[in-house]
Order: structure tokens, then sequence, then C-alpha cells
């Protein structure tokens, strides 16, 4: 019976004295998060500041992230390497545009042993720099080309803002593709397409609905033409940019001399892109779906879909045990991630601690359910009952897990949208911004139109919708008044 029960069963129960969550989502939802992603055993502290270790029932999510994603990157042609976690001072500074902003969030290796280093060294903040020096080499020909890598590791940036477990940590493990082309039509092409594999991903496996769009000038990438962005409202009325996609032109590909021979025998500059999404995904899952119970996980990536909790009466433990064993092979034929926790401790408790685990299904069996030939089902996101004879047990898991994904999106898909509000002046702005809403409004995006609303309402141009992107509006400013404008999705964001 203990090979059924997984790790994640009774780890680190024996010295958890407090269980279940002392605040409500809706009155802290700081302190909320932080209870929840320590009492759930998803995280925990480390003795660097910033820095978060990432326990296993967390990785086990994040493993399922990257076993979908890194399938769709393979799908569409990317392959995986891996390039050195250490740049050169003067690699990285090579293209100083792009580092500018962000030089004081650099950590350095300044030695080694008791000798100091010739020339300093930086843990990767992001690639571009050590990535595009080996590109400049591989690239030869139009024959070379496309170049489609991805690379799975973690990445340092030196915050100085509160850190938070997944949504602002000082190291974080991400993907990171790098791509060049010989047409610019081609990068413009792959930026969508990429943009388009993370929203379908965070919509259909997170249940997180997102808005995807086009960063402005301000807020996009400095080393990029222009920044793609898929965007979500968390429930502070907050907005978490849950992943991006930039087209670099030949940003990088001129100060890094990546050069192609083309059909023509002209050689040309290079057209770059890259896309990148971090376990910061796991950290808007966790805002959005969770309730006061704790986590509630969508089932398409949970590590345990359903928990199968044996109620033991005294005399008939064997009979409950060997009734529990039964359940759990079916659901495992279906293909369930499921558990069967027959640890020592009281069915009460178990309820709760696989509640606070956010687990999408608890089954439950005891003596009457045996005499019946039944098991009851118990949804975490509803707290629905559901009596089912034995034999249709697993079907109906199986069915349930699907229920259960579609209506996580469709309630956050709901609770967003009664929080976008369109505005046309700066008092309903300010007012909406107070409410945690989301805003729309036609902008001239001037610097001085951005700030005011920066000063007044703290929100920040988020995105243009992509149907909105090089539309001109004939309508006013919702600051200054003038025409044209663009159509600008507003909000605080994290
Ligand atoms: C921007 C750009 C881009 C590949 C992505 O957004 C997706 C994946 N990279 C990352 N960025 C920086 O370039 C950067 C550079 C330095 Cl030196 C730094 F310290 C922090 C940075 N943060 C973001």
């Amino acid at each position: 019976m203990g090979n059924k029960k997984k790790e994640t069963a009774d780890s680190g129960r024996a010295d958890k004295k407090t269980i279940g969550l002392t605040v409500k989502k809706s009155e802290n939802i700081s302190e909320w998060y932080t209870q929840v992603v320590i009492k759930s055993e998803m995280a925990d502290y480390s003795p660097v500041s910033g820095c978060m270790v990432l326990k296993p029932y967390s990785y086990e999510i994040w493993e399922n992230i990257q076993r979908v994603l890194d399938a769709e990157f393979k799908a569409t042609g990317h392959k995986n390497a891996y390039f050195p976690l250490l740049i050169p001072e003067s690699l990285l500074m090579k293209e100083k545009e792009h580092i500018e902003g962000f030089s004081p969030e650099v950590a350095w290796v300044t030695e080694a042993g008791n000798h100091k280093l010739n020339e300093r060294l930086a843990i990767r903040p992001t690639s571009e720099t050590i990535i595009y020096d080996s590109y400049s080499r591989w690239v030869r020909s139009w024959r070379d080309l496309p170049l489609l890598i991805n690379q799975w590791c973690s990445v340092v940036r030196w915050e100085f803002k509160y850190p938070r477990p997944f949504l602002r940590t000082r190291e974080f493990l991400w993907q990171e593709g790098h791509t060049v082309h010989a047409s610019k039509e081609e990068a413009e092409e792959e930026v969508v397409k990429m943009l388009h594999i993370y929203k379908n991903f965070v919509e259909e496996y997170l249940a997180v609905p997102v808005f995807e769009g086009r960063k402005t000038e301000s807020e996009k990438f400095a080393g990029a033409e222009y920044t793609l962005t898929i965007e979500s409202l968390m429930p502070d009325g907050k907005a978490l940019q849950m992943g991006t996609s930039h087209h670099l032109g030949q940003n990088f590909s001129k100060p890094f001399n990546i050069q192609f021979l083309d059909r023509d025998e002209k050689k040309r500059y290079a057209w770059q892109t890259s896309w990148g999404v971090s376990t910061r995904m796991i950290g808007g899952m966790i805002l959005v779906h969770g309730d006061d119970k704790g986590l509630v996980l969508p089932p398409r990536i949970a590590p345990v879909q359903a928990v199968i909790i044996p109620i033991l009466f005294k005399g008939a433990e064997g009979d409950i045990l060997k009734y529990s064993n039964e359940l759990y092979d079916a659901l495992k034929e279906k293909g369930v991630r499921v558990l069967l926790d027959d640890s020592d401790y009281t069915a009460g408790w178990k309820f709760h601690e696989w509640e606070l685990k956010g687990v999408p299904l608890r089954v439950e069996a005891g003596p009457r359910d045996i005499k019946e030939g039944k098991a009851v089902i118990v949804r975490r996101d509803t707290g629905e009952r559901i009596s089912v004879g034995k034999k249709a047990l697993a079907g109906r898991v199986v069915s349930l897990l699907g229920e259960i994904q579609s209506a996580m999106l469709e309630r956050a898909r709901k609770r967003v949208n009664e929080h976008m509000i369109k505005v046309d002046n700066l008092n309903d702005f300010k007012d909406a911004i107070k409410r945690g809403m989301m805003v729309k409004a036609y902008c001239s995006l001037s610097s001085d139109c951005e700030e005011k609303i920066k000063e007044e309402t703290g929100a920040t141009p988020r995105l243009i919708p992509l149907s909105e992107y090089g539309k001109k509006r004939d309508e006013p400013c919702v600051i200054c008044g003038k025409k044209p404008t663009t159509l600008v999705y507003f909000a605080r964001a994290y």
C-alpha cells in the first residue's frame, strides 16, 4: 500500500503545527498568498533574501509546464540547447542600449578561490549576448536559417523590490527562445506564433484568461523593435505579465555581426526574435484560483488530480483499505494522477490538508460506501459532493476533471470581464483603478499623458490589443483630449 502513496502524502507533516490559513484572500491577499505558498508546501525561504526553494509540489507543476510547452516548441521546429551561465563583461556591454536600465540588477562573479578574475563575469540576467556571440559564428548562409533554439535555465536579476515567491525572486526558472531568420516577415510571423502558443497554454492549462497585445514604446524591451505580451488581471486589481515575445529586428544582429549570404550572393544582417515565460506563471495561477481554504489547482497541471481518502472505522480498516485500493487501481488505469492517502492521520485532517494543496477531486470511501458499492467525490472548486457507483467512478472522475478545468477558466474569465471598463475621463479612470479594474481608454501615448496617468492613478499602459495596433482612432485622448489616439489597456502592475 505504501508504494501507492507518493512522497507528498506526508512529507513535512510531522512538524507542522498550524494547518489552514489564518487570513482570508479578500482581507489581505498579500499575506494570504505567502501563507498559501508556504503552507501548501509549494515554496520555502532560503538563506539568501529573494531566493526561494521550489519544493517538490511546485517543481512538479513546473515539470508539467515544461513538458507541455517543450512539446509545442519542438512541434514548431525548435531545438533545445544550453549556453553558459557566466557572461564576460565585455560581451554583456556590447549592445549598450538594452543593458542600460538593467545594470543595477546584474550580479557579478569577481573572484575564484583567492585570486581576482581578469575580467568580471555576469551571472546571466537573460542570454541574448552569450547566445548571439555563438550565433555570429554559426550563421553563414541562408541555408543555415531559420535557426530556432530554446533554452531552459535559471536567470538572476538582483531586484530590490519586496520579494514574493514565484512573482518576484532574484533567481527564477524560465525558458528563453532565440531565433534567427532571413527575412523580417518570417521573424514577425515567429513572434506572433510563439505568443499564441503562450496564450493557448496559459488559458487551456493554467485556466488563466489573458489579453494579448503589443507593449507601448515606453513599456517595450529596449533592445526590441516591438514587444508582444500576454497579461492577466489578478484578483487584487493588478495586471501580471505572463509572457513576452520580442521582434528584435536587426538590433542585435548588427552589433553581434550575425550576417548571412543570401540567395542573391549578397551579405545581409539577420532578423531575430526572443521570447520567454517563467515560474512567475505559477504565481499568477495561484493568485487567480486560490480561495480561503488554500490552493485550487487546474486539473491539467495538478501534480495530484484525485486523492482517495479512506474513512477508517474500528474493525473495518482492512475492508476499507482494500476497497480504497480497488478505487485507486481503477483511477490509475484511466491515467488519472491519483494518490491514496493511507497515512496515520484522521480523515478530517486529510480533508483540510488536500484542500490546502488544491487537489481538484477528493474521493471518500467509508463503510457505508462499501456496503452500497459507492464512493463520494468532492469537487475542490465548488465543494459539490457527488455519490457514484464503484464501476462508474473512474469515468466520472475523468469527466469531472474536464468540467473543473473549463469551469475554472470560465469563472476567471467572468471575473476579469466584470473588472474591465472603458473610460473617457480622468475621474472615471481613477475610480475604476481604485476599484481594482483594468481600464480601456483612448490615449495619445505621449510621455506627458502616460506620466499624468501614472501619477494620478498608479496605472501604466499594459498593452495595445493586437487587433487595435496601428489603428489611429479619431477619438480624444483621455488626458489631453487631442486626436488621433490608440486604444490602450491600463492597470496597476506587478
Ligand atoms: C529583457 C528580454 C527577453 C529572452 C525576454 O523578455 C524573453 C526571453 N530575453 C529580457 N531583460 C534584459 O534584457 C535584462 C538585461 C539585464 Cl543586463 C538585466 F540585468 C535584466 C534584464 N531584464 C530583462
